[in-house]
């Protein structure tokens, strides 16, 4: 198992769930915009996580793909919302215009619901009902107002204010952490495994995600738009705090560090291989893109 194999996986997955619409089917301008979203690339971190987490509880990794792919889907409309211009207004995405710019805003809205609709559909079609049943109320929870929705409730109204750094977490615990949480405890449900692998698989999520988000922040100030494929300096230009803001790069990437050291201790109660999830772990903490 590696990384191409998982996100070639993850790629024909997709496309197999999502196929092109038939021309003159009346819901095929939709289907057609939530394919150039989900289908721009992107690093297909969150259905990697949901993958290996699989493999390390033990399973057959190729059967957590229903549920990789769900969840890059509420990934992917939360993205398409994201950049609509009551949100962040954003230009570009994945490289690519973002989906309103080429759809227009109604279309892209559309989209995004019809990708929400869409994963659960995907997540309940996995074989067995009650892992499917588990999955889907856990991607629920976590991606809902309690969670990602909750965390992008805080960005809205945070913008322009003092903001703290535990407000900040709050906020990134939101946001970014709770689908990572979902994606790596799906692919534990889909193996079956019990509740101590499944707090483990939360405290890895809780470390990679917050270090995944700080690394954001970074990269919105020293990363190259190209590179990226999102503008950057962004949240500069809207007046939003983010941990660069208040510490510093340097000791922004130092908490990347230590969270990511967190995620990793993380893996040691698993006895199947755990060096996958730690060179991830460590590779996002450095990445450029
Ligand atoms: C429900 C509208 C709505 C939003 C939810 C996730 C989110 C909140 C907004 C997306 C924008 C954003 C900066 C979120 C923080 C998480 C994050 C860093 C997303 C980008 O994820 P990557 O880098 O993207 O994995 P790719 O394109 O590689 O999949």
């Amino acid at each position: 198992m590696n990384e191409t194999m998982l996100r070639e996986a993850v790629e024909r997955a997709l496309k197999a769930t999502l196929p092109a619409p038939e021309p003159d089917s009346p819901s095929a301008p939709v289907a057609e915009a939530m394919r150039y979203s989900l289908l721009a690339g992107g690093k297909r971190v969150r259905p990697m996580l949901t993958l290996a987490f699989c493999a390390l509880c033990g399973e057959d990794w190729h059967s957590a793909l229903p549920f990789a792919c769900g969840v890059e889907m509420v990934h992917t409309y939360s993205l398409i919302h994201d950049d609509l211009p009551c949100m962040d207004d954003d230009s570009l995405r994945r490289g690519r215009p973002t989906c309103h710019k080429v759809y227009g805003e109604a279309m892209a809205l559309l989209a995004g619901d019809g990708l929400l609709t869409q994963a659960f559909e995907t997540v309940l079609a996995f074989p067995d009902p009650v892992k499917a049943a588990a999955a889907a109320k856990c991607l629920a929870g976590l991606a809902g107002y309690q969670g990602m929705v909750g965390g992008q409730c805080i960005d809205l109204s945070a913008g322009g204010q003092e903001v703290t750094i535990g407000l900040l977490k709050e906020m990134d615990q939101g946001k970014t952490v709770a689908l990572i949480d979902a994606a790596c405890r799906m692919g534990c449900i889909a193996a079956g495994a019990g509740e101590a692998q499944l707090a483990a698989a939360s405290r890895y999520a809780q470390g990679v995600g917050m270090a995944f988000q700080i690394r954001d922040d970074i990269l919105d100030v020293l990363g190259d738009a190209e590179t990226l494929g999102k503008n950057t300096g962004m949240d500069a230009a809207r007046d939003k705090r983010n941990y660069v803001s208040l510490l510093g790069v340097e000791t922004a990437q130092e908490l990347v560090e230590s969270y990511t050291g967190q995620a990793v201790d993380a893996l040691g109660i698993f006895p199947q291989d755990q060096s996958f999830l730690a060179e991830l772990a460590q590779a996002l903490a450095n990445r450029d893109s």
